[in-house]
């Protein structure tokens, strides 16, 4: 068995890269370890840049996303007990969108198998040589070989692409909370998204839907989920949004709960010999910039266009630049998410001291129009060289 590009990973940056592939005329196959429905439940990001939404719709998977998607042209930083919101959109020229990361899968998923593509599920790589290329997987009880003449390792943190990169340098960084996120059924308390600094640790306020809010509480990272009966989360949510005036929080059902430890992390470079690692295979940002499947996208839209320029012209310049290319953009990210995240979560060793300088820089934030617009740059997300 044989293709241009066997991709590892069926989440959105093998997803994506496997469409964008396939409209330049690349062949590709995807290799997932988990079935169809697993890929399309799994809930996680929802926050995409203009540049992200824009690059969906040009390669024509924008459909759906802009009947349902919510364009959004500013948010809430919610601190001593009021709001200040940072007209994103004012201050920038440029508007971000709520659309569901199980949205975008399920939207690639179609259109890969209405196109012919060949995507195939509960098939787990186990083994790839980068050099010859091919990799190895298991499904239906048989192992497989699939040659090839470039990976992308799309398999994200837990993957088998990047441990088979030799004498990569790693860079990380763990915090010492992590993030209890819910979805609840229930109408959003806000139109725009609430980040919220409490002396009882952060919580953010996003939606799904006009009738799903999804939200998040800064917990302890070793913490068990167990102690979260719904009553609490509610209770501690609307104690970290309360306000002067009188603002109300929803509650409803809680239909998902999951808590996720909050990590920086990258690994240079993103390319050994004839594989290319993509997303978070790559790199991990904590989730309070929503960069995460931001940076997913852009990796495989610089990935595309290098395969293109290769399979066009035979040259390997873009290829040989890939990694530098896509680490200017990582580094940007992950320093914006570190930043967003020390600024607003609670270091359960700060000093009062430091507690009171994040307030400061809050209040900067808040009343500067020269340090929002830097916070609202990053947030829509800076344009892909
Ligand atoms: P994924 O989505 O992890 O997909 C990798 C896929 O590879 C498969 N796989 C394998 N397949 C075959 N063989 C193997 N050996 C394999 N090993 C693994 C896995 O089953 C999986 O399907 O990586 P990808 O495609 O790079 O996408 C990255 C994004 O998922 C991630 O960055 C975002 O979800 C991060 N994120 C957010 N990003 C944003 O841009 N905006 C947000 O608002 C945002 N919010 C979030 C987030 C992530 C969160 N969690 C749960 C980590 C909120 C949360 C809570
Ligand atoms: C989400 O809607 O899941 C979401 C939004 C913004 C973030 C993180 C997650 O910063």
């Amino acid at each position: 068995m044989r293709t241009q590009v066997a991709i590892i990973g069926g989440g959105p940056a093998g997803l994506l890269l496997s469409h964008l592939l396939h409209l330049q005329g690349i062949d590709s196959v995807v290799l997932e370890s988990r079935d169809r429905d697993y890929v399309e439940h799994r809930q996680r990001a929802g926050m995409l840049e203009q540049g992200t939404t824009d690059a969906l719709r040009d390669s024509g998977v924008g459909e759906r996303l802009d009947r349902e998607g919510l364009v959004h042209h500013g948010l809430e930083l919610r601190f001593g007990g009021a709001g200040h919101r940072i007209p994103l959109t004012g201050l920038t020229g440029r508007t971000v969108t709520v659309y569901a990361q199980t949205e975008i899968v399920k939207d690639l998923v179609a259109r890969r198998l209405a196109d012919g593509g060949d995507i195939r599920f509960e098939a787990e790589v186990v083994d790839l040589d980068a050099s010859a290329p091919r990799v190895t997987y298991r499904g239906g009880g048989e192992t497989r070989t699939l040659d090839c003449d470039y990976i992308a390792g799309c398999d994200g943190f837990h993957g088998v692409s990047r441990p088979a990169v030799p004498g990569l340098r790693t860079f990380s960084r763990d915090y010492p909370f992590a993030w209890l996120g819910i979805l609840a059924g229930v109408r959003p308390s806000t139109e725009e998204l609430i980040y919220a600094s409490h002396d009882r640790g952060f919580a953010l306020h996003s939606l799904r839907s006009p009738t799903v809010s999804r939200l998040y509480l800064q917990v302890p990272p070793d913490e068990d989920i167990a102690a979260w009966p719904d009553a609490r989360i509610w209770d501690e949510l609307a104690a970290r949004f309360a306000t002067g005036d009188g603002w109300k929080l929803h509650e409803g059902p809680v239909t998902d709960k999951a808590i996720t430890p909050m990590r920086s992390f990258v690994a240079e470079p993103m390319r050994h010999d004839r594989l290319f690692l993509a997303g978070d295979a790559g790199h991990i940002v904590p989730p309070t910039g929503a960069k995460g499947l931001n940076l997913a996208v852009s990796d495989v839209i610089i990935l595309a266009r290098a395969l293109t320029e290769r399979y066009a012209t035979g040259s390997e310049t873009l290829l040989d630049g890939y990694s530098d290319a896509c680490l200017r953009r990582v580094w940007r990210a992950e320093h914006f998410s570190y930043w967003m995240t020390t600024l607003l979560h609670v270091d359960p060793a700060a000093t009062a001291f430091e507690r009171r300088l994040q307030r400061a820089h809050l209040d900067y934030v808040a009343s500067s129009e020269a340090a929002a617009t830097s916070l609202a740059e990053n947030y829509v997300g800076l344009p892909i060289e």
